[in-house]
């Protein structure tokens, strides 16, 4: 059986973003493929976060996976930092990866210049990707379109690799959503919508309350043009809301725009606001059901205990390939 993985990290509160791009494409391959999700921690801490909701926020992201349709049965559900081999087969990939190749991936410019003490991680942040991709041969990544240039180079460094070495690691493909891509902010529709954003009205976290939600679906940045059509150049903030509805509520854009053909913004955003209104109420409902419970724990012992072993395995092998043995 083929393998899909994919990983977030908990910078913040998880989106609708997050959701769309990452966590339902994951929900709607389990059934074909061998399934393995995890909260990508380690990669959280590129910038500091505090540690106390730093390890609240870790417990309600696996809450929320499975909360979002993440079967437990389906998948082996983790931690990242609780796989110590990662660090070390990460540190073995630096060395079959080039300076200019990391120096050269979009979201280290873009975060670097951001900031100018940017940390050392900041850097090798793609390469442990690579590690948490290729320890356990996956096949499909399903990520949203920013991710596509990592799992990119995670390939490019397997390939690499095996070219040294000798046949060791899978050569991964990102996978991406074809209908949504990237939602984006509801205040800043040119903008993907981001955990870690500071202004929160142009974000639904899948924490927020259904009030909450509706009323900043109902606020949202849209444009005078007045008519219900996808045109991303044109109409960044309707298109956005035809992408968001179209993915929750199993309609075609077509098939939106059919049905809202001569009606006002207001009617479409009332409708868009009840469609993730609804959902964000049916998920949280059942994140309230398993926050707290101790199967939350024997879920995450299990998946640990068959990632660990994995990486175990594929670190061996790479350091027999490499020359690490007595
Ligand atoms: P941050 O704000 O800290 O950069 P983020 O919200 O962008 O966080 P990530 O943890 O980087 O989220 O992303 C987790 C997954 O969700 C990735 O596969 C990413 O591509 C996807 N994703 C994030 N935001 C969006 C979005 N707005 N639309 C579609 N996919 C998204
Ligand atoms: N960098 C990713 C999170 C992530 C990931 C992964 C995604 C870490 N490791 C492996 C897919 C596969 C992000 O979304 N920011």
């Amino acid at each position: 059986m083929k393998k899909i993985l994919t990983g977030l990290k908990p910078t913040g509160d998880l989106t609708l973003g997050n959701y769309i791009g990452a966590i339902s494409q994951m929900v709607k391959l389990q059934d074909e493929y061998e399934s393995f999700v995890f909260v990508a921690d380690l990669h959280a801490l590129t910038t500091y976060q505090n540690p106390d909701e730093l390890r609240q926020r870790i417990r309600k992201f696996i809450a929320m996976y499975i909360a979002c349709g993440i079967d437990p049965k389906k998948n082996t559900i983790y931690i990242q930092s609780e796989n110590e081999y990662l660090g070390n087969i990460s540190y073995l990939l630096e060395c079959s990866t080039t300076y200019g190749e990391a120096s050269r991936m979009i979201q280290f410019k873009e975060k670097s210049k951001q900031n100018a003490n940017f940390s050392v991680g900041l850097l090798t942040y793609p390469i442990l990707m690579a590690s948490d991709i290729l320890y356990c041969d996956t096949d499909l990544v399903p990520v949203g379109i920013d991710q596509k240039q990592h799992v990119e180079l995670a390939r490019n460094i397997a390939e690499r690799f095996n070219n040294k070495y000798g046949y060791t690691f899978k050569l991964p493909e990102p996978f991406i959503n074809s209908n949504g891509q990237k939602i984006n902010d509801l205040k800043y529709p040119d903008k993907k919508m981001s955990k870690s954003e500071e202004n929160p009205n142009g974000v639904i976290s899948l924490f927020d309350s259904v009030e909450d939600v509706k009323s900043k679906i109902k606020k949202a940045t849209t444009d005078s043009l007045n008519n219900i059509h996808y045109d991303k150049e044109n109409q960044p903030g309707i298109s956005n809301l035809l992408n968001i509805a179209s993915i929750l509520d199993n309609a075609s854009i077509e098939e939106l725009e059919n049905r809202f053909k001569g009606k006002g913004y207001g009617e479409f955003k009332s409708y868009v606001a009840d469609v993730v209104g609804n959902f964000i109420e049916k998920i949280q409902a059942k994140y309230n059901e398993i926050i707290n419970s101790k199967e939350l724990d024997e879920i995450l012992d299990a998946g640990i205990k068959k990632s660990r072993e994995l990486a175990r395995e594929k670190y061996e092998l790479m350091k027999e390939r490499m020359g690490l043995i007595r």
